[in-house]
């Protein structure tokens, strides 16, 4: 059995885990200490397909969220879409860039250490994204895109931020972030555009509005109606949150895969120059 088919096994043995331990973390009365216990096994399958995506890595990143602790099934959903996202955006030729695990517990430990294995054999062609990889991201203390502004470049738009401010001096509630820059989508599969948020979103492709979720509501995601032609597209995304939970996400479905984030190195702020060139205007 082939590098690949081993992966896509292990992601599908850790997305079975969690849909388990999700299961019965749903029914009352159950014992929680089993659903802690699909976790850890289904992290367990996670690291196995990180050995074996940096088997067979080479020039592609792959970031998997960091365990928050030993029943972190949210975490664990989280990395086997990263996983998915690495293993449909990169297959045949990816690279390990950046690896963000770590842990308290012995599991944790002993996860870390098939990382550590894989980033003393990788560390040569390790990078993190770089300055020209992401969105120009400015952060408005109000809704509707007003009143002081904090920017930043943000490699990926992908952010649960609960309750909690996304940053400080900007609020927990009653807050808008805009993203702009420009979208690299290779050739060969089709890509469709997909965004969520809680609270609104709204993505422009080209100055065109794409997705349109902008009023008050919880977490959910929309695709566009149409692909995503192959090369270098203007993007926008206005996302608003006015009270309680907080998350943004812009994602991409491959090959008709559920959506994971789009990935630092498909991503360039306006004027950046990574694998294409992004125009400097800031108005699509
Ligand atoms: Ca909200």
């Amino acid at each position: 059995m082939g590098e690949h088919s081993q992966m896509r096994m292990a992601i599908d043995a850790a997305r079975a885990k969690a849909a388990a331990a999700r299961a019965i973390l749903k029914t009352s009365g159950t014992d929680e200490s089993d659903a802690v216990t699909l976790v850890e096994a289904g992290w367990a399958q996670v690291a196995r397909a990180v050995g074996l995506a940096g088997a067979v890595a080479d020039t592609k990143g792959l970031v998997v969220p960091q365990p928050r602790g030993t029943g972190d099934v949210a975490g664990l959903e989280r990395a086997v879409l990263a996983l998915e996202s690495f293993y449909i955006a990169h297959f045949g030729a990816p690279t390990l860039r950046a690896l963000r695990l770590t842990g308290r517990a012995a599991f944790w430990i002993a996860f870390a250490a098939v990382v550590a294995v894989l980033a003393l054999g990788l560390a040569a062609t390790a990078t993190a994204p770089g300055e020209h990889e992401g969105l120009a991201a400015a952060y408005f203390v109000r809704p509707g895109f007003t009143g002081h502004v904090f920017e930043r470049l943000d490699h990926a738009v992908d952010f649960s931020w609960g309750a909690r401010a996304p940053m400080d001096g900007v609020p927990a509630d009653n807050f808008s972030v805009r993203w702009e820059g420009c979208l690299y989508v290779e050739r060969g599969a089709k890509t469709v555009l997909a965004a969520g948020g809680d609270d609104g979103i709204r993505v422009w492709v080209d100055g065109k509005l794409a997705i349109d979720d902008g009023d008050r509501h919880m977490f959910r995601v929309k695709k566009a109606r149409r692909p995503l032609a192959p090369g270098v597209h203007k993007i926008r995304i206005d996302y608003e949150e006015w009270v309680g939970n907080a998350q943004v996400l812009l994602g991409w479905s491959r090959f008709g895969a559920k959506p994971v984030p789009i990935p630092a190195g498909n991503l360039v702020p306006p004027g950046g120059n990574a694998r294409h060139r992004c125009p400097p205007s800031r108005d699509p």
